[in-house]
């Protein structure tokens, strides 16, 4: 066929390193930017398959998020939206790994596995963050596209969390929204301008937001949308790409880890700070305190917020629609003890990684889910969207109840449902502060954080150490569960679990307890104990 001609000729300008073997990860393939033109070219052949199968524009982004200006990566967007189905990421992982002569059969074995008819059209849509490789990365995934006879519309410079809402309106043939960057803006401002409007008396203090755009796309974006806001936020921008490098001493992950002030943000007491990540997926709110102290407020933070403020609308809505948060191992002991003792929401825990949130959110009329990262959204059924947007525009229905209604029916709007949005979930924050007049001080006194640290160890192989039970414990290497277990012991309210990263090539470790002294200490300890177990390499521990 002609079109595995084009494959093997194409596939020649973007061959695979001899032997070189890449895992998908937590959220696609990442690592070294050098690495990765043959991995691009063959993401763009499997999107064209996927779209194929799905008959549905499929979404791929080059992006390394987080990780450092030298890395980059991709992410798989399927076509609500959503991440990737777990049955392509093992033909992503053959297909990446096949050495150049085998590519086409590992090619025509997805094809015959999937049973896809090659004359179904494909489209594919593509997005890249700033970093520098990734203009010759996205070429390389337009390649794979084309060579696969596949139609492309290449967004260039746009969030992570964009591309997805793309990819959501052009299948919804425009329900959910305008599959473009313009549409994204307006219908985002819209919604939030209506939540705010009835808010009286808003100060411009009030209205004042310090945000650190972590040298990346996110500052493009958020200075793009300022205009749309109409002054009802006023955003001071720092780290907007114009010196600094991309994620080095700022953004959400350095802030979150670090549990301090990213770098260049010149902030007052109690000035209300955020800090986004490299593809503005991610975002943490923080302030100084009166001491000078610093105050994060992270996704665990965000999500009781986010809750407590939708619960209380669903009251005075009279909906009984069942909410639910959704958290991973990292979230902070007194979050979840908040959320289900105080709040009385069903808490949900799983694996790391927005696609296992994502997916038990589904579950619910209500699905809030975040990662204490800020990586997360909220997700409501077709159901629970039904009948908001039936009270809303029943005229029968008293004053108040209707309120509640209109003010659920533009936080809908508000919410990029399809992924952690940086830019979505600050304006959502920014309402709910507003509507509800609270300061940040005041979201921050809602439940006071267990202290806890993180650290990464460097090991030869990170796929010694397999987990269970949500990754909350190891069950390899042998004696490390044990190990962790006798550590935990000797601290007081404590807890701590390791994990393979699935972006970087290290194993996280975290620990809380009921002091800060305390969690350094078993954090460190329970390092060491990795290192020790799991074939620790080079220095012993870092926290960063
Ligand atoms: C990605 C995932 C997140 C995950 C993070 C860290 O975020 O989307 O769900 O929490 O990686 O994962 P790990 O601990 O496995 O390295 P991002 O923002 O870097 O794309």
């Amino acid at each position: 066929m002609a079109q595995f001609e084009e494959v093997s000729q194409k596939s020649a300008i973007h061959p695979k390193p001899v032997g070189l073997v890449l895992q998908y990860g937590t959220a696609g393939f990442r690592t070294n930017s050098k690495q990765l033109d043959h991995v691009m070219f063959r993401m763009g052949l499997l999107a064209t398959l996927r779209s194929k199968k799905t008959k549905a524009t499929i979404g791929v982004m080059v992006t390394a998020s987080h990780n450092p200006e030298e890395d980059n990566g991709v992410k798989l967007v399927d076509p609500m939206g959503e991440m990737v189905t777990p049955a392509w990421e093992v033909y992503a992982t053959q297909l990446a790994n096949a050495e150049q002569e085998e590519l086409l059969t590992a090619l025509k074995d997805v094809i015959e596995r999937e049973a896809i008819s090659m004359a179904q059209e494909a489209s594919v849509f593509v997005g890249k963050d700033t970093r520098p490789s990734s203009d010759s990365l996205s070429q390389a995934v337009l390649d794979g596209v084309h060579a696969l006879g596949g139609h492309s519309k290449d967004y260039g410079l746009v969030t992570t969390p964009q591309l997805h809402y793309m990819v959501c309106c052009q299948n919804t043939q425009g329900r959910y929204g305008e599959a473009t960057v313009k549409g994204y803006y307006r219908k985002l401002s819209q919604a939030f301008i209506q939540l705010t409007k009835n808010v009286p008396n808003r100060t411009d203090d009030q209205k004042a937001l310090l945000v650190d755009g972590a040298n990346g796309i996110g500052a493009l974006k958020v200075c793009e949308m300022e205009t749309y806001l109409k002054n009802e936020l006023q955003l001071s921008l720092f780290n907007d790409g114009s010196s600094g490098k991309l994620n080095h001493l700022c953004g959400a992950d350095y802030v979150k880890v670090q549990q301090r002030a990213p770098k260049g943000v010149e902030m007052t007491a109690g000035e209300r700070c955020c800090s986004y990540d490299g593809d503005a997926d991610r975002i943490v709110y923080y302030y100084s305190g009166s001491a000078g102290r610093f105050h994060l407020l992270d996704g665990d933070k965000i999500a009781t917020l986010i809750s407590t403020y939708l619960k209380e609308l669903l009251t005075q809505a009279g909906l009984d629609l069942q909410i639910a948060v959704v958290q991973t191992a990292y979230a902070n002991g007194s979050s979840t003890q908040y959320l289900e003792d105080t709040m009385k929401v069903i808490v949900r825990c799983t694996k790391t990684g927005v696609k296992h949130l994502h997916h038990a959110a589904q579950e619910f009329d209500i699905g809030v889910y975040f990662e204490a990262n800020g990586h997360g959204t909220v997700l409501f059924s077709k159901a629970a969207e039904k009948k908001i947007q039936k009270l809303a525009q029943d005229s029968n229905t008293n004053a108040e109840r209707r309120r509640a209604a209109l003010l659920l029916q533009n936080t809908v709007n508000l919410i990029n449902q399809t992924v952690g949005d940086a830019i979505s979930d600050m304006l959502l924050i920014e309402a709910v502060l507003a509507i509800r007049g609270m300061t940040v001080q005041q979201w921050d006194a809602i439940y006071t954080d267990l202290p806890n640290r993180q650290l990464k160890v460097k090991v030869a192989d990170r796929r010694v150490i397999d987990t269970t039970d949500a990754e909350r414990r190891t069950v390899s290497p042998a004696g490390l569960q044990e190990a962790i277990d006798s550590l935990v012991k000797k601290y007081r309210q404590a807890r701590s679990f390791v994990r393979p990263s699935g972006t970087e090539d290290v194993v996280r470790v975290y620990a809380e307890a009921d002091t800060q002294e305390s969690a350094d200490a078993l954090a460190h300890e329970v390092s060491l104990a990795v290192y020790r177990l799991a074939g620790g390499v080079g220095e012993e521990s870092k926290s960063l």
